[in-house]
């Protein structure tokens, strides 16, 4: 048989199958056209605030709080220029001082720049077993503010960290200007301990439990957050790239029924699939606001080796693109976090990869296409 009328044939058959009968309807099969239909899906012509956060208390490790230079070094705000946004770069939240600038610089200046250090045990304030807690709920009040100030003003926020602890301070702010608000969690960890289930003592594990309505019962109340308020309901909030989730974790999640997609889910199923059923979760009606929080560190430990808490076996920068470029793709993603780039860790050459990494994720995020951004029109001679 020639190849043309082979093909006629499996044609007739697929419509058999389907119940297409002619033409026009059969050419929907092949309709996902990908040359045209995709540029045009994208969302590039948004308002945006760029704001910068050198939170690092919400964990141990020095150095995430560089995490905001090393990303705009990547020139990521001129290349969303170039995609087509007005934007506008806040700069940073002046949070230094409330997490103890003196110690700050003393210790970057003992270890000779660049490497990071392990805060010792003895520089824990906390109370219970968590650690720095008046540090990260008074950073964490002023980026709330910060966040719904950069929306109100009628802009995307796009928040440069610094430690996932900031996730408690971009929801709240967040989800006073858009109380529907729905999360998308990208992270290896779900984040989601209570100050009476962590081993760490670590706030950016725990920032999750802090924002969710039905975990509040099983929450320790602590006065410095008392600010928060908890606005997300479990089942508006949905986790892809997990990994590494500890016991209570588990069960919390469990409790609530929230989605949580885990590496194992993203093998089965593949990263459209997860995340369209991610996004359909959060919002069936697809109309609810969206707020993602992006950790470095849901991507391969392979390919970001400059993060605190890295793990094997993650997305590949490629799945993270794609991944963003669907939440984009919706055109109701108002503001996201890019979290847990840390160039003192690894090897300056890693600390680049993962700032790249960190750029290419908020330009998939944002719209940039890549097959391709059009002129507007071909210069003759
Ligand atoms: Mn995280």
């Amino acid at each position: 048989m020639k190849s043309a009328q082979r093909l006629s044939k499996i044609l007739r058959n697929c419509a058999a199958e389907t119940g297409y009968s002619n033409g026009h309807s059969l050419s929907r099969l092949f309709s996902t056209s990908p040359s045209h239909s995709f540029q045009k899906s994208l969302t590039n012509n948004l308002r945006v605030g760029v704001q910068g956060v050198e939170l690092y208390r919400g964990q141990n490790k020095r150095g995430v709080e560089l995490g905001p230079k090393a990303i705009r070094d990547t020139g990521v705000v001129a290349a969303l220029r170039n995609v087509g946004h007005e934007i506008v770069d806040y700069g940073n939240a002046p949070i230094m001082e409330m997490q103890e600038e003196a110690v700050l610089q003393e210790r970057l200046v003992a270890s000779g720049g660049r490497q990071s250090q392990t805060v010792p045990e003895s520089d824990y304030n906390g109370y219970l077993n968590v650690h720095y807690v008046k540090q990260v709920a008074d950073a964490n009040r002023m980026i709330s503010d910060w966040t719904s100030k950069i929306m109100r003003d009628g802009r995307v926020c796009l928040t440069l960290g610094g430690d996932h602890a900031l996730g408690i301070g971009t929801v709240n702010g967040a989800s006073q200007v858009h109380p529907d608000l729905g999360v998308l969690w990208i992270d290896a960890h779900s984040d989601i301990n209570t100050p009476l289930t962590t081993g760490s003592g670590k706030i950016h594990g725990m920032s999750v439990a802090f924002f969710v309505q039905e975990l509040q019962p099983y929450m320790t109340q602590l006065p410095e957050f008392s600010w928060v308020q908890p606005r997300i309901k479990a089942a508006n909030l949905a986790f892809i790239g997990l990994r590494d989730v500890d016991p209570a974790e588990r069960a919390i999640l469990e409790m609530l029924g929230i989605t949580a997609y885990s590496m194992r889910d993203v093998d089965r199923h593949g990263i459209q699939k997860v995340t369209e059923m991610a996004l359909s979760k959060i919002s069936q009606d697809k109309k609810r606001p969206i707020h993602v929080s992006y950790d470095i560190d849901s991507l391969c430990e392979s390919i970001v080796k400059s993060t605190g808490t890295p793990v094997p076996g993650g997305l590949s920068l490629r799945e993270g693109i794609t991944l963003l470029e669907m939440i984009n793709e919706t055109g109701r993603m108002v503001s996201m976090d890019l979290v847990e780039v840390n160039p003192l860790l690894g090897s300056e050459l890693d600390a680049a990869a993962t700032a790249q990494a960190a750029k290419h994720l908020i330009l998939g995020a944002f719209g940039h296409s890549r097959g391709g951004m059009a002129l507007n029109s071909i210069p003759k001679p």
